[in-house]
C-alpha cells in the first residue's frame, strides 16, 4: 500500500485550499464561485494546474466536467474514480467540495510520487454545477453523466436573468453536444467521494473518518404565489389578497411538515423568496418561493410533501390566492456499495484511524454516480458541524487523514 507524510500533506493541501478560496466573488472569509462565472472558471483553472503539475492527464467534457487521470497497468479496465466540486454557493466556506477535488489530486500525486502503478487507472473528477445556485438544480454534471436528467431538460434550464443554459455554457467556453456527457454503466469500477461532513457527529464523537452508508433523498420545488397588488395605505385588510402573507403561511407549513413526520431526518427549508413588486408601500401581488425538502427515508419525505400540498390547498382557499407549484427535482436516496464501505474501513484501520458509519444529509455528486458505479463516501470532521457559511472549517490534519484513507481505498479497489 502507501505510506504518506501526513504532516507535509496537511500543510500542502491546506495551502492549496486557501489558494483556491482566493478565487471568489465574495470577500474573504466567504467564498462564492457560481457556475460558469469568472471565479468558477478561475477555480477550475487552478485545480487543473495542480493536477497537471501532479502529472495527471486532463479531459474536459462539453459542460465542463473535468477528469484528471493517472494511467494504470491495465488502461482498458474500468477506472477507480473519486471527485467532488469546486463551485460554491453565496456566502460559503472553503472546504465544501474542494476537499474532494484537491484531496483527490493530492492522493493521486502521492501514489505517482511513490512510483506505484495501480492495476487499473485512477481518476479525479471535478463535477460541473454540484450546487443549484445558478440554474436552480444541483448536480447537473453528474446527473447528465449518469442519465438522471436528459440533455433536453438541461437545455430548458434558465437562470434568474432568464439566460439559457446553452448560451451561458458556450460563453464560458465549453462546447460539444450535451449528449456526449452521458457515461455508460461500467465506465468506472467504483466511485469514492471525499467530503467534509457538514454536520457535528464526527467532531462530537472525536472520530476522524466517516463511512457514508447512504445519501439523503433531495427534492426541491418552485412556488409562484399570485395575489392582488395595490396601495399599502388605501386597501383595507378585509379586501386584501396579499401574496406575501399567503407565502409566509406556506413557509411555516414547510417547517411544520418537516417536524411532523415520524423521521428525525426530515428537513425542510425555504431559502429563496422573491417578492413582487418589492416596494414598502405596495401590497405584494406575486411571490416566488423555493422549497428544499429531504430525508434519508423516501416515505417520510413523501409524507412531508403531502402535508405541504394540503397547506397549499388550504391557503389558496382561505386567502383567495393562486399557488402554482413546479417540481424541480425529486430524487431517490443513494445506498453505498457494501464492498466499498468495507474497503474504506480496512484502509482506515491500516492507518490506525477509528471510523463510524453514517448517512449523509447533504447531497453530493456521489448521489448520481451511484447510478452508474458502486459508490461510497468518506467524511472528515467539520468543526461545530458548520457548512455553507464562511466559518466552515476542517482542520488540516483531518483533511490529510481523509486523503490518506482515500489513497489507500483507491489502491485497494484498483487491486481488487
Ligand atoms: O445542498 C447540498 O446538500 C449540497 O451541498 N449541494
Ligand atoms: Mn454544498
Ligand atoms: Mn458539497
Ligand atoms: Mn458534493
Amino acid at each position: 500500500m502507501i505510506a504518506l507524510d501526513l504532516a507535509r500533506l496537511a500543510d500542502e493541501v491546506d495551502a492549496q485550499l486557501a489558494e483556491l478560496a482566493t478565487f471568489s466573488a465574495a470577500p474573504a472569509p466567504a467564498v462564492e464561485r457560481v457556475l460558469y462565472t469568472k471565479t468558477d472558471l478561475e477555480g477550475r483553472a487552478y485545480v487543473r494546474s495542480l493536477a497537471e503539475r501532479a502529472g495527471l492527464k486532463t479531459r474536459v467534457d462539453p459542460i465542463g466536467n473535468t477528469f484528471f487521470r493517472l494511467e494504470g497497468a491495465d488502461r482498458d479496465a474500468p477506472a477507480i474514480a473519486t471527485g467532488s466540486h469546486v463551485d460554491a454557493i453565496p456566502n460559503a466556506g472553503r472546504f465544501d467540495g474542494t476537499v474532494g477535488v484537491i484531496g483527490g489530486i493530492a492522493a493521486l500525486r502521492a501514489i505517482r510520487e511513490a512510483s506505484i502503478v495501480p492495476a487499473r487507472s485512477l481518476e479525479v473528477i471535478a463535477f460541473t454545477s454540484e450546487e443549484p445556485t445558478r440554474f436552480g438544480l444541483g448536480c447537473i454534471g453528474s446527473r447528465l453523466m449518469s442519465g438522471a436528467i436528459t440533455p433536453d431538460l438541461v437545455r430548458a434550464l434558465r437562470d434568474a436573468e432568464g439566460r439559457a443554459f446553452e448560451d451561458v455554457r458556450r460563453d464560458a467556453g465549453f462546447e460539444g453536444a450535451l449528449e456526449q456527457v452521458r457515461l455508460p454503466e461500467g465506465r468506472y469500477a467504483a466511485f469514492v467521494e471525499l467530503h467534509v461532513e457538514q454536520g457535528p457527529v464526527l467532531e462530537a464523537e472525536r472520530i476522524p473518518i466517516g463511512v457514508v452508508t447512504a445519501i439523503a433523498a433531495p427534492a426541491s420545488y418552485a412556488l409562484e404565489v399570485r395575489g392582488v397588488g395595490g396601495h399599502a395605505g388605501a386597501v383595507l385588510m378585509p379586501a386584501r389578497r396579499d401574496a406575501m402573507t399567503a407565502a409566509a403561511e406556506i413557509v411555516l407549513a414547510v417547517e411544520h411538515a418537516a417536524k411532523s413526520t415520524k423521521s428525525a431526518d426530515t428537513v425542510g427549508t425555504v431559502g429563496v423568496v422573491r417578492v413582487h413588486p418589492g416596494a414598502i408601500n405596495s401590497i405584494p401581488s406575486r411571490v416566488h418561493l423555493e422549497i428544499d425538502l429531504r430525508d434519508t427515508d423516501l416515505a417520510s419525505r413523501r409524507d412531508a410533501f403531502a402535508m405541504i400540498e394540503d397547506a397549499i390547498a388550504r391557503v389558496q382557499r382561505e386567502r383567495g390566492v393562486e399557488i402554482v407549484l413546479r417540481t424541480i427535482n425529486e430524487d431517490p436516496p443513494a445506498i453505498s456499495a457494501p464492498a466499498i464501505l468495507d474497503t474504506i474501513e480496512a484502509s482506515s484501520r491500516a492507518l490506525d484511524l477509528r471510523t463510524r458509519r453514517m448517512p449523509s444529509r447533504a447531497y453530493h455528486d456521489a448521489l448520481f454516480m451511484a447510478r452508474i458505479a458502486p459508490t461510497a463516501m468518506i467524511f472528515v470532521p467539520s468543526v461545530a458541524g458548520v457548512s455553507h457559511r464562511p466559518d466552515e472549517l476542517t482542520h488540516p490534519e483531518d483533511v490529510a487523514r481523509g486523503v490518506a484513507v482515500l489513497a489507500g481505498t483507491m489502491l485497494r479497489l484498483a487491486a481488487a
